[in-house]
């Protein structure tokens, strides 16, 4: 065994579109700058699902997937001292490394910082190895910076969001990715203001919590879309106005939206990762000021387009990472909202499964359409 490494079981993803294994591992040691931890809980996001589908450009096998936990410190590397052995942490794939010399993390404006995305995204830790090692010796990609489908990881301390111990942890972990990032794709990137008409397209996690958010800003209307019509009851307790499936209609969902609202809805929201999604929400935007949020993931190779003239006609087209949260300022204050009761999450869990054996059926389960966020604890 490497020196200092745990001997762990995690759910190896060996191939793309191959059932996970669960086998027993070698975490190494945190290096400088790292941390090594315990996942206490773990929800799952289709983006896992996504990148295990092989539709992600940067997947790469075989890894360890995982980006939605809890956990709790284990032992430090060198230099770190952010945090410490027993605080409780959410590992972040966008990390925050404060750095003076970081336009990124010195500007208002973003959250993503770059100090290590280069490196995440080849599936290695800063240094360009892996902590992670199967029994007979053969590294093992991590992903996105994160890797918690093991009962041990290793994230940079510069990934680590400290947050109160008071937060139940299977609960918190959905704090780590999706229902952050539909909060803040309303509150953070659009800045949604009171009265304004707003649109959300996909009632996952993601959606349902831009819904929750605009309901917050006191949006007046908020329209919910899905085929899945068994999402909007969820929607409408979270403050959808008017639930709608595109199938119900003759008409494109943009042209119908432009006809309810006359000249289209101030906010639209794709949560879907469609690119035809993503070009109606354009189109269903407001004429003059719409702004249109990408928040879904696209396959690799697929592309957006639309009409020029839609842009030209005032429409403007964004998009966010993990809500444009600043994760190690941002995520232990979503807690505490939360906490405070002013942001509820529980509802978001649908599901929960107990032992780290049991990722592959809540991966099952979050396929299935009825499920909003699995948790597995370990
Ligand atoms: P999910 O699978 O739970 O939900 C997606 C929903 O979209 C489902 O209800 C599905 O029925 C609906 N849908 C699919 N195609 C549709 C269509 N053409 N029209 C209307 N509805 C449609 O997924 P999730 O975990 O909520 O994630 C949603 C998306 O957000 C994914 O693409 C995910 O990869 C992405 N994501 C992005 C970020 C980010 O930082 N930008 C963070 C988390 C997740
Ligand atoms: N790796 C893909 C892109 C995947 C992607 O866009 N990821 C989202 C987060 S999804 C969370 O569930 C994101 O925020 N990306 C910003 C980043 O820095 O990764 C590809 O196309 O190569
Ligand atoms: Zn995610």
């Amino acid at each position: 065994a490497p020196e200092g490494a745990i001997k762990c079981k995690a759910a190896i993803a060996y191939a793309a579109n191959e059932p996970l294994k669960i086998e027993e591992i070698y975490v190494g040691a945190p290096k400088a700058g790292e941390v090594r931890v315990k996942v206490v809980a773990n929800a799952l996001c289709h983006t896992d699902i996504y990148t295990l589908s092989g539709q992600d450009a940067e997947g790469k096998f075989p890894c360890i997937l995982g980006h939605e936990a809890g956990a709790i410190v284990e032992s430090v590397g060198e230099g770190v001292t952010s945090v410490k052995v027993g605080d409780h942490v959410i590992p972040c794939y966008t990390p925050q490394c404060n750095e003076d010399d970081c336009i990124f993390c010195q500007s208002p404006k973003t959250n993503l910082c770059p100090k290590i995305r280069s490196t995440q995204g080849q599936g290695v830790m800063p240094d360009g190895t892996s902590r992670f090692t199967t029994l007979d010796g053969k590294p093992i990609y991590h992903f996105m910076g994160c890797s918690t489908f093991s009962e041990y990881t290793v994230v940079a301390e510069i990934s680590c969001a400290k947050i109160v111990e008071e937060a139940p942890l299977e609960v918190a972990c959905l704090l780590g990715c999706g229902v952050s990032t539909g909060f803040g794709a309303v509150m953070r990137t659009c800045k949604v203001e009171e009265g304004s008409t707003v649109a959300v397209w996909g009632l996952g996690a993601v959606g349902l919590a831009a819904i929750q958010a605009a309901a917050l800003n006191k949006a007046s209307r908020i329209f919910a879309i899905d085929m899945n019509e068994g999402k909007f009851e969820h929607a409408k307790k979270l403050g959808a106005t008017e639930c709608l499936n595109p199938k119900d209609f003759d008409e494109p969902i943009e042209k119908v939206l432009v006809e309810k609202t006359k000249w289209g809805v101030d906010y639209t929201f794709d949560a879907t990762g469609s690119v035809k999604v993503m070009r109606s929400a354009l189109e269903a935007a407001h004429r003059g000021w719409g702004v249109s949020c990408v928040v879904g993931v696209a396959p690799a190779g697929a592309e957006i387009s639309t009409r020029p003239f839609q842009l030209v006609t005032g429409r403007q087209w964004k998009g966010t990472a993990f809500g444009g949260w600043k994760s190690r300022t941002d995520v232990p204050m979503l807690v505490d909202k939360w906490q405070a009761g002013d942001l509820p999450i529980e509802h978001y869990i649908t599901h929960k499964f107990k032992g780290i054996e049991t990722t592959a059926e809540a991966l099952d389960a979050l396929h299935s359409g009825g499920c909003l966020r699995a948790v597995v604890e370990y």
